[in-house]
C-alpha cells in the first residue's frame, strides 16, 4: 500500500516546472537541496535567490511525523490551535517509551501498562485531528518513515532531531520542535533560514569490514558536532551511487549528530530497489520519469566547489572502520589506532554490552551483515565474551529477520531481542547494575553517546560503531580488538580469524509482516473525545506564556552559568524522565539537572541568590519563581546540541528563565526557544562569559527598540557595585520578534496575518483532495477566510493589553473546548 500517493503524484507533476523556475533565477545549475528547498516554497514566499545562510524563507513541507515523546507537547499545542484537521498528512511514532528490560514481548506489556495513559491520548488526538497512528511496537519513528512515507524529492518535517534519516530516500527531511510541527499542521508556512550547502563527494566503494556507518562516523570526525549546523549535507559520487539506500539513511540519520540541517543523496538505482522492495514500485515509477530532477545538475557534480559552500572528500575504498566516543559523536578513532588511543585515554578497554539495532542501524542489510558474524561464533568454536542485544527498527524488519532465521542465529550467541523500539539508545534500558555507577565500556550502532545517555550511569563509556564492528567486538568482549588483523582464541585454545561480514541488501524472499501496528484516522473524527485529566501527572493542558512586559528586563538572577558540553540531554534528561513529556510542570523538575555549574564545577549544585546556599537547579529556579524574579542561563557552544525535544525550550520559559545566552546554539534548540518565547542570545564577544559572575544582577537593554540585526546590550552588575555592560547579538526577524512580544508563536498564531495560511488550510487534509491540491497557487480570499475562522485574534490582543495569562487560556483554548473533556477528580494531596 502507497500512503498519500495523491499528495507524491502532485508534488512530482509540479517540481519540473518549479526546478526550471528557480533555475532562471538562480541563475546557475542547481544542486539536489536547492531543487527541493526551491520547489517546495510556500504559495505565499516570492521566489528569489535566496542568501544561503542569510535569508528567511517560507517552506510548505509534504508531511509531519512525530514521536511519542515530543508528539506529547506537539500535540497538545495543536489542540489549542483551534484547527479541526492537521493540514497535510502526518503520523505520530509510538517508540519513546518503551524500556528495554526482560525482551520484547513481556517489555511491551509493561509499557502498554505503563503508558496507557499517554498511548491513548495519542492515539485519541490522533483518529481526531487525522493522523495516522503507530503502535507501541510497530517500531522506530525513522526507519517507519523510510519505509512507508518517504519519497525521492519529498521534504518534511518531524519532531525529532532524527528525522533526517529520510535523506536516504532522497528527500530533504529536517528535525523540527513541536511549535514548527504545529504551524504546519495548522496549514501555515513553515520558516527555515535558507541552508548553506555542504557537498561530500564520495568516491570508491565499501568493502570489507566497512559499512556506510563508517562515512558518518569519519564526516563526524572531520566536521565535529557543530560543523554541519545550519547547512545541508549533500552527498554524491560513485560510493554514493554503489551504496544501499538504507545505508544512505545511516549516513543522513546520524547528520543530526554534525548539527546538519538536514543530509541528503541524490534519486539512484538503490533507491529505486528500495521503494519496489517497500510495496511503492508506483512511487519509483513515477521518480524514474522525473528522475534529473531528483539529483544534483551534471555540472554542479563535476565541479562542486563552484556550488557548494565547502567541499569534502571521502575515498570509500580506503576508509577504515571507526569507533567514536566515549561521551561525544565526533571524536573519531580509525579501528588501527583504537588500541593506542584507549590506553592513552584510560578506558575501560573490557567491553560489557554490544547493542545492535536502533533507527540508524537496523536495516535487512545491517542485521545480515551482523548475523554473518554472529554465525562465525559457534563455526569456530568461539563464545562471546559481551552480553549482546538486538532492537529492530520496525516490526517489518523484525518479522522478516526472524523469517529468515537471523533472530535465531542471535540466540545461539545468547542475544536479548528487545522491542521494536528505542530503548537503550535513550536511557529506556533497565541495565542490571547501572546504579552502581561502575566505570565501564558498551559498544553499539546508535547515534549519541552523551554522557548517562544509555544507562543513567555517567561512568559508562559509550562508543558508537558499525553493527558489523559492535558484533565483532562484542564477541571479542575487548576494545583493544582489531578485526582486520586481530585472532581470537578459541574454546579449543585455537587462534581464529573473523571473516569479514557478508549480507543481502534487500530480503530475497521480499519483506513480510504480520500487523504492521497502524492505525488509520477516523474519517470524520469530530465525535471523538480527547481526554486529559487534571489530576494526571502525565498529561496536562497548556496555558499560553504571559507576553512580554514592554519594558527592558532588570535585575535578572543569574540560575547557572554552564561549563563545556550543554545538550539537550544535560537540559531536558531522557530516561525516567521521558514519562513527563506531556506535563510541563512536572518534566521541569529536570531542568538542567545534567549540566556543569561553572563557578564550583558541580552537576545540578547552583547558588540560590536569595539564600546563599547551594541547591538544585530547578529548585533554585522555583524560589526565583514563586517571587516573580525573572533569571538568565549562561552557556558554552552549541548550546542545545542534540534533540528536537522543545523541553528544553519550554521548561526555562515556564519557570520564569527570561533569556539563554551562549557563545553559540544549536539550530534547533535556538528555534525552540525563539518558538516559546524566550530571549535566545550570543555574545557578540565570546571572552565575556568570563565576565559574568556568579551573584551578578543583569539588565537586559534594548527590548523597546528590539529590531532584525540589532544587537542589545547587558549591563552585568556585579556585587563589588562595579557594572560591566557587554552587547549581545540575535537572530530574531521581524516575525519573531513577533513571537517575543505576544510570550510564543503559538500565541502569536492567534493573530496571525492571512497571508500565512496554507492553502491546503482551507480542506481537512489529509483528505485525498486537498493534499493533491496544495502545490496549487493560493486563493487568497479563501486562505483568509479560513484564518480568520481559526484564529483567536481577539483573544491575543487581549492578551497582549491585560497581560492575564490565565484569562487567556480559556479563551484561547475555546475552539477545541468540546473536545477536551476535563476529567474533575479531586486534586491528589
Ligand atoms: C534522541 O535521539 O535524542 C531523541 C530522543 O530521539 C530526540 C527526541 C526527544 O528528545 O524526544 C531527538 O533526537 O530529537
Ligand atoms: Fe530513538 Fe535513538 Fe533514534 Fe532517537 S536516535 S529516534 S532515541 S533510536
Amino acid at each position: 500500500m502507497v500512503f498519500d500517493l495523491d499528495m507524491i503524484k502532485a508534488t512530482y507533476k509540479a517540481m519540473p516546472g518549479r526546478i526550471a523556475k528557480a533555475r532562471k533565477v538562480v541563475g546557475k545549475p542547481l544542486t539536489l537541496a536547492e531543487k527541493i528547498l526551491y520547489s517546495h516554497l510556500h504559495t505565499e514566499q516570492k521566489l528569489e535567490n535566496f542568501g544561503r545562510g542569510k535569508s528567511y524563507v517560507d517552506f510548505a513541507p509534504d508531511r509531519v511525523a512525530m514521536q511519542d515523546a515530543t508528539a506529547q507537547m506537539a500535540l497538545l499545542q495543536f489542540m489549542s490551535a483551534g484547527k479541526p484537521k492537521v493540514a497535510v498528512p502526518s503520523t505520530v511514532h509510538c517508540d519513546h517509551l518503551i524500556t528495554a528490560k526482560v525482551g520484547a514481548a513481556d517489555d511491551l506489556s509493561f509499557a502498554n501498562t505503563e503508558s496507557k495513559e499517554v498511548f491513548d491520548f495519542l492515539s485519541s488526538v490522533s483518529t481526531k485531528y487525522g493522523l495516522g497512528f503507530w503502535k507501541p511496537g510497530a517500531g522506530i519513528i525513522h526507519q517507519v518513515v523510510l519505509e512507508n512515507y518517504a519519497f525521492p524529492g519529498g521534504m518534511m518535517i518531524g519532531t525529532d532531531s532524527h528525522t533526517v534519516n529520510a535523506g536516504g530516500l532522497g528527500m530533504v527531511a529536517i528535525g523540527v520542535g513541536g511549535a514548527d510541527a504545529v504551524d504546519v499542521m495548522a496549514g501555515m508556512a513553515w520558516e527555515l533560514k535558507f541552508p548553506k550547502l555542504i557537498g561530500i563527494k564520495l568516491t570508491g566503494k565499501l568493502n570489507g569490514w566497512t559499512s556506510a556507518k563508517d562515512v558518518i562516523l569519519k564526516v563526524a570526525g572531520i566536521l565535529t558536532v557543530k560543523g554541519g549546523t545550519g547547512a545541508i549535507v549533500e552527498y554524491f559520487g560513485e560510493g554514493a551511487t554503489s551504496m544501499s539506500c538504507t545505508g544512505k539513511g545511516t549516513i543522513c540519520n546520524m547528520g543530526a549528530e554534525i548539527g546538519a540541517t538536514t543530509s541528503t543523496f541524490g534519486y539512484d538505482e538503490s533507491m529505486s530497489r528500495y521503494l519496489v522492495a517497500t510495496g511503492r514500485a508506483e512511487v519509483a515509477k513515477m521518480a524514474d520519469k522525473i528522475k534529473k530532477d531528483l539529483t544534483g545538475d551534471p555540472e554542479v557534480y563535476a565541479n562542486p566547489e563552484k556550488y557548494f559552500d565547502q567541499v569534502i572528500e571521502i575515498n570509500l575504498s580506503e576508509l577504515e572502520p571507526h569507533l567514536n566516543g566515549p561521551f561525544t559523536p565526533d571524536l573519531a578513532t580509525p579501528i588501527s589506532k583504537l588500541k593506542e588511543e584507549a590506553a592513552k585515554n584510560g578506558w575501560p578497554t573490557k567491553v560489557e554490552v554490544g547493542l545492535i539495532g536502533s533507527c540508524t542501524n537496523s536495516s535487512y542489510e545491517d542485521i545480515a551483515r551482523a548475523a554473518s558474524l554472529a554465525r562465525q561464533v559457534s563455526a569456530k568454536g568461539l563464545k562471546t565474551k559481551a552480553l549482546f542485544t538486538i532492537t529492530p527498527g520496525s516490526e517489518q524488519v523484525r518479522y522478516t529477520i526472524e523469517r529468515d532465521g537471523f533472530i535465531e542465529t542471535f540466540d545461539k550467541i545468547g542475544a536479548k531481542v528487545f522491542a521494536n523500539a528505542c530503548g537503550p539508545c535513550i536511557g529506556m534500558w533497565a541495565r542490571v547494575g547501572a546504579d552502581r555507577k561502575e566505570k565501564n565500556t558498551i559498544v553499539h550502532s546508535f547515534n549519541r553517546n552523551f554522557q548517562s545517555r544509555n544507562d543513567g550511569n555517567p561512568n559508562t563509556y559509550a562508543f558508537v560503531g558499525s553493527p558489523e564492528l559492535v558484533t565483532a567486538l562484542a564477541i571479542a568482549g575487548d576494545l583493544n580488538f582489531n578485526p582486520l588483523t586481530d585472532y581470537l582464541t578459541n574454546e579449543q585454545g585455537e587462534q581464529v580469524k573473523l571473516d569479514p561480514p557478508t549480507g543481502d541488501e534487500l530480503p530475497k524472499k521480499g519483506f513480510d509482516v504480520k500487523d504492521p501496528g497502524f492505525i488509520a484516522p477516523a474519517k470524520d473524527g469530530s465525535k471523538v473525545t480527547v481526554k486529559v485529566s487534571p489530576d494526571s501527572d502525565r498529561l496536562q493542558l497548556l496555558e499560553p506564556f504571559a507576553p512580554w512586559e514592554g519594558t527592558d528586563l532588570k535585575a535578572l538572577r543569574l540560575l547557572i552559568k554552564a561549563k563545556g558540553k550543554c545538550t539537550t540531554d544535560h537540559i531536558s534528561m531522557a530516561g525516567k524522565w521521558l514519562k513527563y513529556r506531556g506535563h510541563l510542570d512536572n518534566i521541569s523538575n529536570n531542568l538542567l539537572i545534567g549540566a556543569t555549574n561553572f563557578f564550583n564545577e558541580k552537576i545540578n549544585s547552583v547558588k540560590n541568590g536569595l539564600t546563599g546556599e547551594h541547591d538544585e537547579v530547578p529548585k533554585v529556579q522555583r524560589s526565583y519563581k514563586a517571587k516573580g524574579i525573572g533569571s538568565i542561563v549562561v552557556g558554552d557552544e552549541n548550546y542545545g546540541e542534540g534533540s528536537s525535544r522543545e523541553h528544553a525550550a519550554m521548561e526555562p520559559r515556564f519557570l520564569g528563565v527570561r533569556a539563554i545566552l551562549v557563545k553559540s546554539f544549536a539550530r534547533i534548540h535556538e528555534t525552540n526557544l525563539k518558538k516559546q518565547g524566550m530571549l535566545a542570545l550570543t555574545f557578540a564577544n565570546k571572552d565575556d562569559y568570563n565576565k559574568i559572575l556568579e551573584d551578578d544582577r543583569i539588565d537586559i537593554n534594548g527590548l523597546t527598540t528590539f529590531s532584525p540585526d540589532k544587537p542589545l546590550t547587558l549591563t552585568l552588575n556585579h556585587m563589588d557595585g562595579k557594572k560591566d555592560i557587554i552587547t549581545v547579538n540575535h537572530t530574531y526577524n521581524a516575525s519573531q520578534i513577533e513571537w517575543f512580544k505576544a510570550g510564543s508563536a503559538l500565541n502569536k498564531m492567534g493573530s496571525a496575518p492571512a497571508k500565512k495560511a496554507a492553502p491546503s488550510a482551507k480542506k481537512s487534509a489529509p483528505s485525498k483532495k486537498a493534499v493533491a491540491k496544495k502545490p496549487a497557487p493560493a486563493k487568497k480570499a479563501t486562505a483568509k477566510k479560513v484564518v480568520k475562522k481559526a484564529a483567536p485574534k481577539k483573544v491575543v490582543k487581549k492578551v497582549v493589553k491585560k497581560a492575564v495569562a490565565k484569562k487567556v487560556v480559556k479563551k484561547a483554548a475555546k475552539p477545541a473546548k468540546k473536545s477536551v473533556k476535563k476529567i474533575a477528580k479531586k486534586k491528589k494531596k
